[in-house]
């Protein structure tokens, strides 16, 4: 009989790279190109790669994950499929976070159900990417691997703060360093030219394999090299196996995008509305699957829309969009100009009653109000813009900060639940 084959998806640690997106909920639980969740998008890949036994490890566990997780992933009793979300506050040992990415799997074990010769998928929670599993795990059983670990080919001057590794024509790791900065140790990894060719094509760049943090362990394997007291992956468990296991690459030559900082994360959304995306939402043999909601189409009364993507539920009025995601149930009103913008949209509609209290509370309703001009922005869920509103990054420095508009790498957000004022220009 085959062994099986376990998913755990690394949820997250502190999440500080994507404060303040992460400062009221889990990783995992961050929206995602105005319907989805960034869990989805790991969750979607196994299933779609027929694995469907799925962990999620993260630091809490918010009510919105839970219920998500809950609502979106049902499996029929007869499949033995599961999504079930691992969390730090509910682990007995020690310091209720987790120290790292092997310290959270090494605190779990004993929770997967999975025998020796079986085989776990660890996979990175905050990454945009389609990836057939069933390839690398044929290859990972072919190769008769210890740990197989999926890498990227990528310019040499494009891999700052990824683990790299140099490997032999049969895809064995030679050599793994992490996050190397020295350009002279990232040189001495990059491929040979004849092999640059084959991988990524153009002619004069150098490339490196990139550690894209998704590996396919042995459970024997994966029991030993965590029973010590390292704490991460990239760091100490992959370079401490190096000579001792039998490692292998397994090049993935699709999109793949890291998207665990504020300015990567907004680059990905907004990438999404170029003509041709990078990342195929609509292939349909590679779905990605959400929580289904029975929202009423969009509403629009007026909208010069260059480049966007507009989910459902939202109404928008005289509006004029250039590259814009419009997350589900945003309301958006007349006269505003939004440029590069991720609007997160909100949780529920407001009605008359809601608008009124709103006017009582002396506070803008939830959306964005008139003639407002936003621009290289990301406006989380339920935050409430009033009318005449400027928003802007430009000028201001990183981790500025102002009520409930911040700055980091380049990005204004507004707070989730955020409150503007009319006439705030920032
Ligand atoms: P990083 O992404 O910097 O590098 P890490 O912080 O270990 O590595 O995070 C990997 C994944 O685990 C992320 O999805 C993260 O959110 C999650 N995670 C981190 N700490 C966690 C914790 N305590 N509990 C639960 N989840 C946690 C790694 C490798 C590099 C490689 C890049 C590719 O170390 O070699 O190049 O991934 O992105
Ligand atoms: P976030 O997306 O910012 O993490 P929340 O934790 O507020 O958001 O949850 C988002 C989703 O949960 C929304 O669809 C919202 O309607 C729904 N929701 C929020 N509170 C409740 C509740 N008490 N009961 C049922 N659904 C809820």
């Amino acid at each position: 009989m085959k062994s099986k084959v376990v998913c755990v998806i690394m949820g997250g640690g502190r999440g500080t790279r994507l404060h303040p997106l992460t400062s009221e909920r889990c990783k995992p639980a961050v929206p995602l190109a105005g319907k989805y969740r960034l869990v989805d998008i790991p969750i979607s890949n196994c299933l779609n790669s027929g694995l469907n036994q799925i962990f999620v490890l993260t630091q809490f566990n918010t009510a919105s994950l839970h219920r998500h997780i809950q609502e979106s992933y049902k499996f029929d009793p007869f499949g033995g499929g599961f999504v079930d979300i691992l969390s730090a506050e509910q682990t007995q040992k020690g310091d209720t976070w987790y120290q790292g990415t092997a310290d959270a799997v090494r605190q779990n074990l004993h929770h997967l159900d999975v025998a020796d010769d079986d085989l776990v998928l660890i996979l990175s929670g905050d990454q945009l990417y389609q990836m057939d599993f069933d390839a690398l795990i044929e290859q990972h059983r072919r190769s008769e691997a210890a740990v197989t670990i999926a890498a990227k080919a990528m310019r040499t001057t494009e891999v700052l703060g990824l683990g790299l590794m140099r490997v032999q024509d049969d895809l064995s790791i030679q050599e793994f360093v992490e996050k190397p900065t020295d350009p002279k140790v990232i040189e001495s990894l990059a491929l040979s030219d004849a092999v640059t060719g084959q991988l990524a094509g153009e002619k004069g760049e150098k490339y490196v394999l990139a550690n894209m943090g998704i590996y396919c362990f042995d459970m024997r394997v994966l029991r030993e090299s965590l029973d010590n007291s390292y704490t991460d992956f990239g760091k100490e468990v992959i370079p401490h196996l190096l000579g001792k296991v039998n490692l292998m690459g397994f090049v993935f030559e699709g999109y793949w995008e890291d998207i665990g900082t504020v300015h990567s994360f907004f680059e990905a959304n907004l990438s999404l509305t170029n003509h041709v995306p990078p990342f195929n939402f609509f292939d349909k043999n590679k779905g990605v699957y959400t929580r289904a909601r029975f929202l009423p189409a969009s509403k629009i009364n007026g909208l010069d829309m260059k480049q966007g993507i507009l989910a459902g539920g939202c109404i928008i009025s005289n509006c004029s969009f250039d590259r814009v995601v419009v997350g589900v149930r945003s309301v958006v009103n007349k006269g505003t100009t939004f440029r590069n913008v991720v609007m997160m949209g909100a949780d529920e509609f407001e009605d008359d009653e809601d608008r009124k209290a709103n006017i009582d509370l002396q506070r803008p309703n939830v959306g964005v109000g008139e003639n407002c001009h936003i621009e290289n922005a990301i406006i989380d869920k339920g935050a409430r813009i009033g009318n005449n509103v400027r928003l802007s990054p430009e000028g201001k420095p990183d981790m500025f900060e102002k009520g409930d508009v911040i700055v980091r790498d380049g990005v204004l957000l507004v707070v989730k639940n955020g409150v503007v004022p009319d006439g705030t220009v920032i």
